[in-house]
């Protein structure tokens, strides 16, 4: 008997930092939820989803989740783009959450079965000079990650990515209006490989280590990054140069062995289409709630094994547990996983999405419930009403408006 979707909510709470939940019920009483968490343009994916989405939904047959993303993404007419991705992703995710429940198995039995035991994973360390970052890098060590990702302030830069302010734990997106930060490449280039040095020092080369460039040089600027900490083998240097030049990545990838990783605001397969086909990079970056849900990711690292290249998802605390719960179902599966990253959330987005998600030595576990195996509790969640909070922007030094 087919199963018919009955009800769709959209869910925006914000424990410690805002996240987009849809739930999605059918007429046997299971329901899925998934995850378009957008940071800083929730409530254009909540609209998307309320006003132009669950219309379309009430009715659907819940188990033609191929056709339901086909409806969607071919339906709208105007295709791709991260608020409609973020939007398809949502759904996509709610309905294989769904089928897996009928079927009484964790997802990663649907999407094929374990490739491996676990997923590796990696956090990220950070300090505000060297001491503090080799301090925060052997903590996570004695954690267990076995892959770390190091980043550091700039001595005279005021505001390098990934330092907190502050004592408070890293989050960019903390003010109700952009704050305005300061950027200086040369700088950065000149210390960057003094931070790897003084890493491998302390730690030797038995941890995998990773750096993220968040989208801040020129493709001869990330091709002198590059070769600078050939020595210091990076499992991988990310977002060096903004990707919507896709061809920009042939210089890069000319002048250095240092593998590159790109991806985490790309929506769909032809924002890698060219970066994959011709091997400029390594790892894809892509994420299941950025970039049309399971069904769409599948056929992203399908293609990425054609060419070698595997995926290393985006796992920040500005996508939901459920996101990273349904990461670790398609990581565990993905014949050509390479990592996830995992930024730990903060107590209460823990409380208000349960997860049988767990952490050890590691690697990371899915679970073994029917289902991606994270819910909402929908009762903590509305008492964390949605709070604006926008990324900063970034500046250089002579005032003109950069990549942040
Ligand atoms: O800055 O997710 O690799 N991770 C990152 C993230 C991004 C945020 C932006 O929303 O670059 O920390
Ligand atoms: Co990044």
């Amino acid at each position: 008997m087919e199963t018919k979707i009955i009800d769709a909510r959209v869910i925006v709470t914000c424990p410690g930092r805002n996240f987009v939940t849809l739930k999605i019920t059918t007429t046997d009483g299971v329901y899925g939820v998934g995850d378009g968490t957008l940071n800083g343009r929730e409530l254009a994916v909540a609209a998307y989803l309320q006003e132009h989405v669950v219309p379309c939904l009430i009715g659907r047959d819940a188990d033609r989740i191929e056709d339901t993303w086909q409806y969607l993404y071919r339906g709208a007419y105007w295709r791709r783009g991260p608020v409609t991705m973020a939007a398809i992703a949502a759904v996509d995710t709610a309905l294989w959450d769904i089928k897996a429940k009928r079927a009484n198995m964790p997802l990663y039995q649907l999407l094929g079965g374990k490739c491996r035991e676990g997923v590796t994973v990696y956090t990220h360390a950070n300090g505000h000079d060297i001491a503090q970052l080799l301090d925060s890098v052997s903590h996570h060590i004695e954690l267990g990650y076995k892959a770390v990702r190091v980043q550091c302030a700039v001595p005279g830069v005021a505001d390098a990515y990934g330092i907190p302010h502050g004592d408070k734990p890293y989050e960019p997106a903390d003010a109700s209006i952009p704050r305005e930060e300061v950027w200086s490449t040369p700088k950065y280039l000149r210390f960057a490989p003094k931070m790897m040095e003084a890493v491998r020092a302390k730690v030797g080369f038995d941890v995998a280590l990773l750096h993220d460039a968040h989208h801040r040089l020129t493709p001869i600027e990330a091709a002198a990054l590059g070769k600078s900490l050939e020595e210091f083998r990076l499992f991988w240097l990310e977002d060096v140069t903004p990707a919507e030049n896709q061809e920009a990545f042939q210089l890069v990838r000319q002048h250095t062995t240092t593998p590159l990783a790109v991806g985490e605001v790309f929506n769909s397969i032809f924002d890698c289409q060219q970066l994959i086909s011709e091997r400029l990079i390594d790892y894809v970056r892509a994420s299941v709630a950025h970039a049309g849900g399971i069904t769409h990711m599948r056929r992203i690292a399908s293609f990425a094994e054609l060419y070698g290249v595997k995926t290393g998802c985006h796992g920040p605390t500005d996508v939901s547990p459920i996101c990273m719960g349904a990461a670790l179902h398609f990581g565990l599966s993905v014949p050509n996983f390479g990592i996830q990253e995992h930024m730990p959330h903060c107590a209460e987005t823990d409380e208000v999405f349960p997860h049988a998600y767990t952490f050890n030595d590691g690697y990371m576990q899915p679970g073994e419930q029917p289902g991606h195996g994270v819910d909402i509790d929908e009762k903590l969640a509305a008492r964390f009403p949605y709070k604006r909070m926008y990324l900063p922007v970034a500046r250089l030094e002579d005032g003109t408006l950069f990549n942040w």
